[in-house]
């Protein structure tokens, strides 16, 4: 079993990468934290718990920071919906989070099972951030950070230069990727190349059932932005891809240790992942920097997930 804990600023690729995790008998999920990314905290808690509950899985989610360290916080409306999840008309409220904010659970979880656990951090990286300040200790208490964020080809997709999650809170990211943590990093250039679905896939994957149904019907936002600004031939899916090669490391078919950076006072470039590929610094690797995954066994375990049984989810709309 990999014991696993996940921080999402759930949205619905995020919520694809909770079904992969939440479905799979190889994985157990200790706890989810969420941190303000996508959507504002409460709506990412309840996009956690919804499906959390439609996987009929039994795991704690737990309110995080709300806000970057010192930024102004940007939102991804246009890319998941005003919910975060297509705006398809799910149940979204009402759920309670578990007691106990996101942060100290990162430290407890990392305390209470060292050199054990898995850490797969989906969204800006606020809550880790935040943790290493108050608890240093666990830099070293985690057997795997395995991390979406950045772009290993300086290619951006809210800049130029940067990549969703770090450009929301380059600070916290500048924090992690000094902290000496066990950092594997899957950007926005292996999500692009290999992580693509087309409206075939989508469709084959709505059809095993409905985690399938629900897991395509939330991206239903996802198509426009990817068609309209990042011009990719379908939907791309950051997160699954990072929570697949968590859990099988061998989806990760191209990675190297590199130097990575994270600009945080560029006047163009804040928020990019500086990574340094030929190793022109000759400073130590501090990042395992994935840039190509095995996209067939991606797809397949993408319709393994899909095809698990959900419970029934209610509430009102
Ligand atoms: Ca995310």
């Amino acid at each position: 079993m990999i014991p696993m804990v996940i921080d999402t600023d759930t949205a619905s690729d995020d919520a694809v990468a909770l079904v992969l995790a939440l479905t799979d008998p190889r994985v157990d999920v200790r706890a989810i934290t969420v941190v303000a990314g996508n959507v504002p905290m409460e709506m990412g808690v309840q996009n956690a718990l919804y499906t959390v509950q439609l996987c009929g899985a039994d795991v704690p989610v737990h309110v995080g920071a709300d806000r970057p360290l010192v930024r102004e916080h940007v939102f991804a409306h246009e890319v998941h919906g005003q919910d975060g999840m297509g705006d398809v008309g799910l149940a979204l409220t009402g759920r309670e989070p578990a007691e106990g904010h996101g942060v100290d659970v990162l430290i407890e979880m990392a305390r209470q099972h060292p050199g054990e656990l898995t850490l797969v951090t989906l969204g800006p990286l606020t809550n880790l951030a935040l943790a290493l300040r108050k608890a240093p200790d666990i830099a070293g208490l985690y057997k795997r950070v395995v991390m979406m964020i950045g772009a290993a080809d300086g290619l951006g997709n809210v800049t130029p230069a940067a990549e969703f999650n770090a450009y929301v809170d380059p600070e916290a990211a500048d924090i992690v990727f000094r902290s000496g943590m066990p950092l594997e990093m899957v950007g926005w250039d292996a999500s692009r190349q290999d992580a693509v679905l087309s409206s075939a896939d989508s469709d084959a994957l709505a059809a095993r059932g409905p985690l399938g149904e629900f897991a395509m019907v939330i991206q239903r936002q996802l198509w426009e932005f990817c068609r309209e600004v990042t011009n990719v031939d379908g939907i791309d899916m950051p997160d699954p891809v990072t929570m697949a090669v968590a859990i099988e490391p061998g989806v990760a078919t191209e990675a190297a240790d590199r130097y990575v950076v994270v600009e945080t006072r560029g006047q163009h470039t804040s928020g990019a992942t500086v990574v340094d590929h030929l190793g022109v610094t000759g400073n130590e690797p501090n990042v395992r920097v994935v840039t190509h995954a095995d996209r067939d066994r991606f797809l397949a375990m993408l319709h393994e997930a899909c095809g698990q049984a959900a419970a029934v989810v209610g509430g009102a709309r």
